[in-house]
């Protein structure tokens, strides 16, 4: 079993292009590793999921499973989604054993993402669009102790890669 690594954040904080230039590091490395990525499973999988907290709660369980049935066959899965509920990231973490699962908090601040705003959604729920929007009038519960917390607005990405690299190495799991 390979180590879960889960990245956490809001909308437009950078868990995707966190998630590639992880990816991208770990090929270099000839590691196997595959991005679950919140909004693709959407399309599929979760397809019959909304975004009340019942529905995103299911997202995140059907997430962790995949997660781990992937981290099964020895390649790291690399969850990248907002995950907003403290509980069902906890519900996550208990699918792996606790060295195994490296929450990553990405703690961009929502004037920032909002800034980013690549799909239009801050847009849209400033101007009452659309309702529910993480952050906004949907909540975001940060994560207490995350293994690791970054700020994309401020750090470096290949700077932040390697510290997780550093992780993985210290656990003794690279
Ligand atoms: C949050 C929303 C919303 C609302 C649509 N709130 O950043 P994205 O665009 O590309 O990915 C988000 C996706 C939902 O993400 P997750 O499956 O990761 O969410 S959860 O963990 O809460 O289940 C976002 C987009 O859909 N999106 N409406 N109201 N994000």
């Amino acid at each position: 079993m390979t180590p879960c690594i889960w990245i956490t954040g809001l909308s437009a904080s950078g868990k995707s292009t966190f998630a590639q230039a992880l990816k991208e590091k770990l090929d270099k490395q000839s590691v196997s590793s595959y991005i679950l990525d919140g909004d693709e499973l959407r399309k599929g999988l979760c397809s019959d999921l909304s975004l009340t907290p019942e529905d995103r709660s299911e997202n995140i369980r059907r997430m962790a499973h995949v997660a781990k049935i992937v981290s099964n066959t020895g390649t790291i899965p690399i969850c990248a989604i907002i995950s907003p509920y403290i509980n069902d990231r906890e519900n996550a973490r208990k699918l792996f054993e606790e060295s195994n699962f490296i929450e990553i908090y990405l703690s961009t601040k929502i004037e920032v993402c909002a800034a980013r705003d690549p799909k239009g959604l801050y847009m849209k729920a400033k101007q009452g669009k659309i309702k529910g929007m993480t952050g906004i009038d949907a909540p975001y519960e940060a994560p207490i102790n995350p293994e690791l917390t970054f700020d994309t607005a401020i750090e470096e990405l290949d700077e932040m890669v390697n510290q997780l690299l550093e992780v993985l190495l210290r656990k003794k799991q690279l």
